[in-house]
C-alpha cells in the first residue's frame, strides 16, 4: 500500500478557494436531488428510486481528474459524478426518475432505464460515431452487480491498442492512448465472479483502468463479514500492488471517502499512473454511508443499528467536507447556510419543471383525444358509457399514455357494429398514438442507422478456374489474412487464438504477421473476453472475442445477454458495440464438447444476430459482412467442418454472405426440410436416401437464425410441398421450436400445411460421448429418414406403405 503523496497545484488561495465551492455546490445539488427523488417514489410520482446520497465528495474528486475522451463504467451511485463532469442535470435526474420517454429530456436511456442508470451518447443522430475525444464518456450502466466489469476492462484495453497499434484512423477515439477508463463497483458487488475475473485480467494486461470500490459496509441488509474476507476488499488484493522493481501489477490505493484532500491527492496520482504507464489502479474508499439507506423498497433502520446510524450521520462525506470547509476558512456557516438554501430552491425547481415536462405531451394528446370521444358518444346507442369513459379521462390532470390509448380502445368496443362517422377518427388515433408510443419503447433493439447489417447486400464468392480445393480450415485463415490487412482497427483474441492460431488454426501464422496485441491469447476467462470486445467496440475499434467452444459461452451469456445485447436498446440508439463474436460448436461428441443450446442463445440474445453458417466459406462470408455494418453478431462455425475442403474464393475479405437469407440446398415438391449448421450435412444425406424411395424433399440451410429468413421463402417452399419438418440438434422446443414458430406464425405456413408439422431435434439430455453416444442423442439420417418417410405415409398410405 503506497500512501498518497502531495501533488499541490500552484493556484491562488481564491482559486482554491472557488472550486472548493463550486464542488460543495454540486454535491448539496446531488443530495437535495437524492432526498427529494425519494420522497417522489414515496408520493407515487416515480416507481423505484436509488440514489447517489452518501458517495458524493469522492465523485467530485474523481471528476476533477476525468478528462476528455476518458470513460466510465460503473453504477447507480455515481449521479454526482455525472453532475460534476456536466453530463446530468437536476431536470434531467428527475426526468429519468419520471421515466420520461425522450432521449432530449431524458438523455440517460429516454426513459427505458431506471432512475440510477447513467450515460452519455457516443453516436450522432444518423448512428454514427460521435468525436469521443472531445467528450466525456460514459457507457451505459446496467443493473446486475458487477455486470460493468468486463466491459470496463475492454475500454480500458481500448487506449492500450490506440496507443500501440499503428495505422488506425484513431481521430475520434484516442489521443495517443491517453485515455484511462475509470469504474466504479459497491463494497458488496466486489463479491462477485466477474470483479475478480476482471481485476486479474487487466493486471494481466496493464491498461488504464482505474477502479473505484465505494465501500459503505452493506450491500443493502448483508454487512461487509458476509461479503469480503477480512471484510476488507484493498487488504485482500494486497499480492495485485506492484513491486519496487517489477512493474506488473497494481497501484492499490485507500482513503476515506469524506476526506476532501485526501481525495483529490488520490486521485491525481491515480489519473496519471494510470494515463501515463498504463498501469491498472485500485482505489479502496471507505468510510461511506448511505444517508437514506439502500433504495426506495426498504429502510435501513431495520438493519442498521442505532450506532451505526449515528456513526453514518456523523462520518456524512458532505457534513464532513463542510465541517472541512468551516475548519479552513473557506466559507463560513452563514455563507454556507445560504447557499443551502439557494440550492434546495434550485432542485425544487428543476424538479417541478422536470415534473411539467413530462406530462405536458401526454396532456396535449390527452386535449386530442376528448372531442373524438365527444363526438363518437353522439352518434353511439351506447352514449353514457362513451362519455363516462370520457369524462373520467378529462378528470385525470397527470394521465398516463396508457390512459388515454385504453380509454380510447374501450370506447371504441362501444361503437363495434355501429354506423358511427367517428369511427374512422377515432380508429385513425389509436393507430397512430399506439404507433408513435410504441416505437418510444421498442426502437433500437438493432441499429437504425444506415449501416445496420440488413442495409449489406450480399456478395457471392469468385474463383479462379484452377481454385483450389482446400480445408475449410484455410478458407477463415485466408480470409482473415485479408482482413486483419486491410482493417488495421480489427482484432482478435481468445483462448488459444494467438499463438496457434485458434485450435484450430484458423488464424494459423498470423500472431506472428500482425503482432501479439492484434492476434491474442488470453486467459480462461470467457466473461472478461466478451468485456473486452464490448469495451474496444464501445470505443471504435472492431474486436473479434473468440469464445473457443460454444458450450464454454454460458460463461460468457450474462454479459453478452445483459450489456452487448441490450446496448443499443437502452441507449435508444446512442451507444453501439460491434462486436463479432466467434465461436465454434455442435455436433462433436459429448456432454460439453457438442452442444447445440441455440434455442437458449435465441431466447437470450434478442439485439444480436446469430449466424450458423454451415460451412467456412459461409462463415468467412459472415465475418466480411458484420464488419461492414454497425451492429454485434454471434457466428458459430461448425466444429467439424474445418477438415471438409471448400474451394479457395480468390475475393477473400470481400465476398459477404447476407444476413437474414436463406438458401434451398436441393429442391424438391413432398417435403420442406429446413435445418442449420453440421445438422445439413446429416440432412442432405438423408434427402438422398429419401429420393431413393421416390420421396422428393427440399433442403433449405436457414444461415442466419436472427434474423430469420427475411424476404419469406420458406413459405414459399412449403406453398409447393405442403409439408414441413424442422430438423437440429438442440433440445426438444429449442431453436426448432423458434423456426417453427417464425414459419407458421409469422408466415402463415399453416394456410398450405397438408400434414401436422414436425421437428426432430436431439434427446432432452445432453449428448453422450462417442460414436454410438452421438448417435443416439442427435438426430441420425435414419431418424431423419424415418420422420419424413412418417409423414408421407401418413398422407399417402398407398404409394408409402408402413415402415415398421
Ligand atoms: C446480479 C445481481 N444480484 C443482485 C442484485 C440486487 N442488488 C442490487 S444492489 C445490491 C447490493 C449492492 O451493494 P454494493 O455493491 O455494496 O453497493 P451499494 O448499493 O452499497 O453502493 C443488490 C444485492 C443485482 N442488482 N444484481
Ligand atoms: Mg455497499
Amino acid at each position: 500500500m503506497q500512501s498518497e503523496t502531495s501533488s499541490k497545484k500552484d493556484i491562488s488561495f481564491e482559486d482554491f478557494k472557488a472550486q472548493v465551492l463550486e464542488d460543495y455546490k454540486t454535491a448539496v445539488t446531488s443530495r437535495e436531488c437524492s432526498l427529494l427523488g425519494r420522497r417522489e417514489v414515496l408520493t407515487g410520482k416515480a416507481k423505484f428510486g436509488i440514489f447517489g446520497d452518501g458517495k458524493e465528495v469522492p465523485q467530485l474528486a474523481w471528476a476533477k481528474v476525468f478528462k476528455n475522451g476518458d470513460f466510465r463504467s460503473g453504477y447507480y451511485r455515481d449521479q454526482t459524478f455525472m453532475m460534476a463532469i456536466g453530463a446530468l442535470t437536476i431536470e434531467q435526474f428527475f426526468a429519468s426518475l419520471y421515466a420520461t420517454s425522450n432521449i432530449e429530456d431524458e438523455p440517460m436511456s429516454a426513459g427505458r432505464q431506471m432512475g440510477g442508470h447513467f450515460a452519455t451518447h457516443s453516436l450522432q443522430e444518423d448512428g454514427t460515431w460521435k468525436n469521443l475525444t472531445q467528450q466525456k464518456n460514459s457507457s451505459s450502466d446496467i443493473s446486475p452487480t458487477a455486470g460493468q466489469m468486463p466491459r470496463l476492462l475492454g475500454l480500458a484495453q481500448a487506449s492500450k491498442i490506440y496507443r500501440h497499434v499503428e495505422g488506425i484512423d484513431a481521430k475520434k477515439f484516442s489521443d495517443k492512448g491517453n485515455e484511462v477508463a475509470w469504474g466504479t463497483i459497491g463494497n458488496a458487488s466486489t463479491s462477485e465472479g466477474l470483479f475478480w475475473e476482471t481485476i486479474n485480467a487487466a493486471g494481466v494486461l496493464q491498461v488504464p483502468m482505474v477502479m473505484n470500490v465505494w465501500d459503505d459496509e452493506y450491500g443493502i441488509s448483508v454487512h461487509a463479514r458476509h461479503q469480503t474476507t477480512k471484510e476488507n476488499i484493498s487488504e485482500i488484493l494486497q499480492g495485485f500492488q506492484r513491486d519496487e522493481d517489477e512493474n506488473n501489477g497494481y497501484e492499490i490505493l485507500r482513503v476515506n471517502g469524506w476526506d476532501y484532500p485526501a481525495l483529490i491527492e488520490t486521485y491525481e496520482r491515480a489519473s496519471k499512473i494510470a494515463r501515463e504507464s498504463h498501469i491498472p489502479v485500485l482505489i479502496h474508499v471507505q468510510q461511506l454511508t448511505q444517508p437514506q439507506g439502500h433504495s426506495t423498497s426498504g429502510s435501513h433502520e431495520r438493519y442498521k443499528s442505532e450506532e451505526r446510524l449515528q456513526w453514518e450521520r456523523e462520518q456524512d462525506c458532505n457534513v464532513k467536507m463542510r465541517e472541512w470547509m468551516i475548519s479552513s476558512n473557506i466559507a463560513t456557516d452563514e455563507e454556507l447556510q445560504e447557499m443551502e438554501k439557494a440550492i434546495k430552491k434550485q432542485v425544487r425547481d428543476g424538479k417541478k419543471a422536470a415534473w411539467e415536462n413530462h406530462g405536458n405531451p401526454v396532456r396535449k394528446k390527452q386535449q386530442e383525444i376528448l372531442p373524438i370521444l365527444e363526438k363518437v358518444a353522439e352518434g353511439s346507442s351506447n352514449k353514457a358509457f362513451i362519455l363516462q369513459l370520457r369524462k373520467d379521462l378529462a378528470q385525470n390532470r397527470e394521465p398516463l399514455k396508457k390512459d388515454l390509448l385504453s380509454t380510447a380502445r374501450k370506447a371504441l368496443r362501444y361503437i363495434i357494429g355501429e354506423e358511427n362517422s367517428e369511427k374512422a377518427t377515432l380508429v385513425d388515433w389509436i393507430n397512430t398514438f399506439s404507433e408513435e408510443t410504441q416505437r418510444q419503447y421498442s426502437s433500437h433493439l438493432y441499429s437504425e442507422s444506415q449501416h445496420n447489417t440488413l442495409n449489406i447486400a450480399g456478395v457471392e464468392p469468385t474463383y479462379d478456374a484452377d481454385a483450389k480445393e482446400v480445408d475449410g480450415r484455410v478458407v477463415l485463415r485466408e480470409n482473415f489474412d485479408r482482413i486483419f490487412e486491410t482493417r488495421p482497427e480489427t482484432l482478435i483474441f481468445g483462448e488459444d487464438t494467438g499463438e496457434i492460431g485458434d485450435v484450430n488454426q484458423g488464424l494459423e501464422g498470423l500472431q506472428q504477421k500482425y503482432g501479439e496485441l492484434r492476434i491474442s491469447d488470453t486467459g480462461i476467462r470467457e466473461a472478461t473476453i466478451l468485456g473486452q470486445g464490448i469495451g474496444m467496440a464501445m470505443r471504435g475499434l472492431r474486436p473479434i472475442a473468440e469464445i473457443q467452444y460454444l458450450d464454454y459461452i454460458l460463461y460468457a451469456l450474462q454479459i453478452m445477454s445483459d450489456d452487448l445485447a441490450t446496448l443499443q436498446y437502452r441507449t435508444a440508439g446512442k451507444q453501439k458495440a460491434p462486436l463479432i463474436v466467434r465461436t465454434r460448436g455442435h455436433r462433436l461428441e459429448g456432454i460439453w464438447h457438442s452442444g447445440s443450446q441455440m434455442g437458449g442463445l435465441l431466447h437470450l440474445l434478442r439485439g444480436i444476430h446469430i449466424l450458423v453458417p454451415r460451412n467456412m466459406t459461409k462463415a468467412a462470408g459472415f465475418y466480411n459482412t458484420l464488419l461492414e455494418g454497425d451492429e454485434p453478431g454471434l457466428i458459430v462455425e461448425s466444429l467439424n467442418g474445418y477438415r471438409l475442403k471448400e474451394k479457395l474464393p480468390n475475393n477473400l475479405g470481400e465476398f459477404r454472405t447476407p444476413i437474414g437469407v436463406v438458401e434451398t440446398l436441393k429442391e424438391g415438391t413432398d417435403i420442406t426440410l429446413v435445418s442449420y449448421g453440421s445438422t445439413l450435412r446429416i440432412v442432405e444425406q438423408a434427402a438422398k436416401e429419401l429420393q431413393e424411395v421416390g420421396i422428393d424433399a427440399e433442403v433449405i440451410d436457414v444461415q442466419s437464425l436472427l434474423p430469420f429468413d427475411l424476404n419469406e421463402d420458406i413459405v414459399k417452399s412449403v406453398g409447393k410441398t405442403n409439408r414441413l419438418l424442422v430438423i437440429d440438434e438442440d433440445v426438444p422446443g429449442g431453436a426448432s421450436a423458434y423456426i417453427l414458430q417464425k414459419i407458421l406464425e409469422n408466415q402463415d405456413a399453416w394456410k398450405h400445411l397438408d400434414s401436422k408439422p414436425q421437428t426432430l431435434t436431439a434427446k432432452e439430455h445432453r449428448p453422450a460421448y462417442g460414436t454410438d453416444g452421438d448417435y443416439f442423442s442427435k438426430p441420425s439420417a435414419e431418424d431423419i429418414f424415418e420422420k419424413v418417410y412418417a409423414i408421407m405415409h401418413e398422407s399417402n398410405p398407398a404409394q408409402y406403405p408402413q415402415l415398421k
